[in-house]
C-alpha cells in the first residue's frame, strides 16, 4: 500500500457571508470588537468588491485542489492528501489538522499560501499548526519561504511581461513598476524579521527576469492601528512617482498569491482611484491564482519538506 501523507494547506481566511464579518474581524483583532464604524467600514469594502461575495474562498479551495492533483500527478509512488486550515475563518488550522488525526495521518508537511516568511505571518501559522499536530500524534514538518522558486519567478514575470502590453502607446521603459506587499507593523525589524529582504529578494529577480530596471518597492494594506507600519505605503508612492513625472504605473502585487480584498479593493479601487485623480495610467499584474506554474511551485516545495521528514 501507498504511504498516507497529509499536506496541511494553510491560508488567510475570509467570512462566509456577510453575516460572518463581524465575526472575522473579531477573530483578526484577536477577540476584541471592532467598533460600529469599524465594522460598518469593512464591510463596505466587501461590498465594492463583488457585491458581498468572497472571492479569496473560492481561490483558496481551487488552489488546494489544484495542488492535490499537481501531487498526484508528480508523485504518483506516495499519497499525498490535502487538507485546508485557514487562519482567521473556518475551516481553522487546527480543524484542519483534526481532520488529518480523524483520517488515519501520522506524517504531514504543512504549507502557507503566501510566499515570504515573517514573524507575524507565517510563524504563527506554522506554530498554530505544529502545536495541533503534537497533540495528535502527527510528526508534521512546515515550509518556511518559497519566495525564490524559480516557477514562482517565472510565473511572476510572465504576468509582468503581459501587464507591459498594455501599456502599447509607450516605450516600456517608461513604467514605473511597483512590487508590492502587505505592511506589518515596524516593530518587526527589531526582531531582525526577513519578511522585508526576502520581499526584496524577489521583486529583483522578477526585475532581473523581465530586464525592468524602472521599478521600486511599495507597501500596501496597512492595519488601522497607532502604532507605525513599515513604508511608504503605495498610495504615497503613487502621488510621489506622479510629482517626479512618471505617466505609467504598473502594481505588481508579489506578496499575495490570489485575488482578494487586499488586491481587488486596494489596488483595483483605492489606488484606481488616486491614479485617476493624478492623470496615472495604472495596470496591475494579473493575480497567481491556480496557475500551473504556481501550483507546481507548492508541490516542489511540499516534496522537498517531506524529504525532510523522513
Ligand atoms: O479577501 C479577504 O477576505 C481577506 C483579504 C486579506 C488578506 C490578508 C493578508 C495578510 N494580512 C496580513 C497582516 C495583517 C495584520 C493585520 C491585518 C488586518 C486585516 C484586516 C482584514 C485583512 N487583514 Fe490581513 N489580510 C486580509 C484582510 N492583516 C480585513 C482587518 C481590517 C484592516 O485592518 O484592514 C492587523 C491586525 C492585527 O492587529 O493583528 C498584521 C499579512 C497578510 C499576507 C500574508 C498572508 O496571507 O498571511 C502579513 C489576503
Amino acid at each position: 500500500e501507498k504511504q498516507k501523507v497529509g499536506v496541511l494547506v494553510m491560508s488567510y481566511g475570509t467570512p462566509q457571508s456577510m453575516d460572518d464579518v463581524e465575526a472575522y474581524y473579531t477573530h483578526i483583532r484577536r477577540g476584541n470588537k471592532p467598533s460600529p464604524e469599524q465594522l460598518g467600514e469593512l464591510a463596505s469594502r466587501y461590498e465594492a468588491i463583488v457585491g458581498g461575495v468572497f472571492p479569496l474562498r473560492e481561490h483558496t479551495d481551487n488552489q488546494v485542489s489544484g495542488l492535490q492533483k499537481t501531487l498526484q500527478k508528480e508523485h504518483p509512488d506516495v499519497e499525498f492528501v490535502c487538507f485546508q486550515g485557514l487562519k482567521h475563518a473556518q475551516p481553522f488550522i487546527e480543524d484542519g489538522v483534526y481532520s488529518m488525526a480523524e483520517s488515519g495521518i501520522k506524517e504531514a508537511v504543512g504549507i502557507v499560501l503566501a510566499p515570504h516568511y515573517s514573524t507575524m505571518s507565517i510563524a504563527s501559522y506554522n506554530k498554530r499548526a505544529q502545536e495541533k499536530a503534537a497533540e495528535h500524534g502527527i510528526k508534521m514538518a512546515c515550509v518556511d519561504s518559497y519566495h525564490l522558486h524559480p516557477k514562482l519567478l517565472q510565473a511572476l514575470s510572465e504576468r509582468v511581461e503581459r501587464a507591459l502590453e498594455k501599456f502599447a502607446d509607450a516605450d516600456r521603459s517608461s513604467v514605473r513598476i511597483l512590487f508590492s506587499a502587505h505592511s506589518l507593523p515596524e516593530k518587526i525589524l527589531e526582531l531582525g524579521d526577513p519578511y522585508p529582504e526576502q520581499l526584496l529578494e524577489t521583486s529583483r529577480a522578477v526585475a532581473e527576469k523581465t530586464g525592468v530596471t524602472n521599478w521600486q518597492f511599495a507597501w500596501q494594506s496597512a492595519g488601522r492601528t497607532a502604532a507605525p507600519w513599515l513604508g511608504p505605503d503605495i498610495l504615497d508612492v503613487l502621488r510621489s512617482v506622479s510629482e517626479e513625472g512618471v505617466e505609467r504605473v504598473l502594481i505588481c502585487p508579489i506578496g499575495f498569491v490570489s485575488d482578494h480584498l487586499e488586491v481587488l479593493y486596494d489596488i483595483d479601487i483605492e489606488c484606481r482611484q488616486l491614479a485617476e485623480e493624478l492623470g496615472l495610467h495604472l495596470e496591475r499584474t494579473e493575480s497567481l491564482n491556480t496557475d500551473p506554474l504556481y501550483m507546481e511551485t507548492l508541490s516542489d516545495t511540499v516534496w522537498n519538506k517531506y524529504g525532510e521528514l523522513k
